[in-house]
């Protein structure tokens, strides 16, 4: 076929619902920009699990402690998910992870946030994997399958993990005074960076136009930031807290709520390397990598053994 009908066929499919499986035609830019958004979220996932492990040896209770390490775990599965997803478009895993340890991959600017506090967990909870069901509920519905099939059971988890923070932070809203205030300055750090995850808006958004066309994005950036914000603002109001913005304000005629200006300036640096935790997190995983090598060497050299054996066996 001519690649002007594969293109065709392949649109058709996209327009009629019709998933992309790994061994269909797609355009070389399909398969770059599937590989580009699942190995950075893959790697969101695995970074992420670095803000909220800093707290598991100093959780207040056995019961919170048990949750978190379950939690934390559960973002590696997740990362694990999307690794393989990734790999389907043809790219190994190695190479995912060098493009994250020099720098050539992206992972999500939050997580380049300290968690300083108890709250901090709770507000991660609430906040980022709330952002972050938004985003991921339309991409159980992406045109790549295997994206699509992984992100289905990642959503389960997250929207537990959004509940885990709530009634952690509702419960320290209920506290003693010191336990409020805790609440509120978790609440009051982490509120703008959540409202960044989004990305840039619309209009700075290279990627969008080509995403929605080809319906791996469901929402603009923009959209999925407003339905974040609009429940959120409901949502703060049962923990009695506030959220730090003097601008948010119903607005009856939009049906929305409007807020006010995201400094776009703290998201690009954070983005370009230089926010709080960047070199702390890379170097983490740098390191974790490099600790790993030993691990990864025996395996290998097990399985040729194995391999070796059975080969004697059926010979
Ligand atoms: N941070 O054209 P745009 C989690 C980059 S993990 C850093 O709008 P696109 C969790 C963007 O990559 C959450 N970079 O891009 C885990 C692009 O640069 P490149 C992660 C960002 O792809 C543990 C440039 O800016 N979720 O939930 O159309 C515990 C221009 O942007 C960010 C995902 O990864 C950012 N926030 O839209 C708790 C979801 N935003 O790549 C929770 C999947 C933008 O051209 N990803 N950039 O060099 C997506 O949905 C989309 O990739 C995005 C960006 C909406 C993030």
């Amino acid at each position: 076929m001519h690649v002007h009908d594969l293109e065709t066929t392949f649109q058709d499919k996209i327009d009629n619902e019709i998933r992309i499986e790994p061994k269909d035609w797609m355009p070389e830019k399909y398969r770059q920009t599937l590989i580009r958004q699942i190995s950075q979220h893959a790697h969101s996932e695995i970074v992420g699990m670095l803000p909220e492990g800093n707290w598991i040896s100093r959780a207040p209770s056995l019961r919170r402690k048990a949750i978190l390490l379950a939690k934390v775990q559960d973002e590696a599965g997740h990362g694990l998910y999307l690794y393989s997803a990734a790999e389907t478009l043809g790219i190994s895993r190695e190479e995912m992870y060098d493009q994250l340890h020099t720098g050539k991959a992206k992972y999500s600017s939050i997580f380049n946030y300290p968690t300083l506090t108890w709250a901090d967990v709770g507000a991660i909870g609430w906040l980022v994997d709330g952002a972050a069901i938004m985003n991921q509920v339309p991409l159980c519905r992406t045109s790549y399958g295997p994206y699509a099939r992984a992100m289905v059971r990642v959503c389960k988890e997250e929207s537990f993990h959004q509940r885990q923070g709530f009634e952690a932070l509702l419960h320290l809203s209920r506290g003693t005074e010191d336990q409020k205030k805790m609440c509120q300055d978790a609440i009051d750090r982490w509120w703008w960076p959540s409202v960044m995850m989004f990305g840039p808006s619309d209009d700075e958004s290279p990627n969008t136009a080509l995403s929605m066309k080809w319906r791996i994005k469901r929402f603009t950036n923009d959209e999925l930031r407003q339905k974040f914000v609009d429940v959120c603002a409901e949502q703060v109001k049962i923990l009695g807290m506030t959220l730090p913005d003097p601008d948010l304000k119903w607005n009856e005629e939009k049906g929305h709520y409007d807020f006010g200006k995201i400094n776009w300036e703290e998201f690009w640096n954070v983005v370009s390397g230089n926010g709080p935790c960047n070199k702390q997190r890379l170097d983490t995983r740098k390191k974790a990598w490099e600790n790993g090598a030993w691990v990864r060497e025996a395996a290998t050299a097990h399985a040729e053994k194995r391999k070796a054996k059975e080969a004697v066996q059926a010979a």
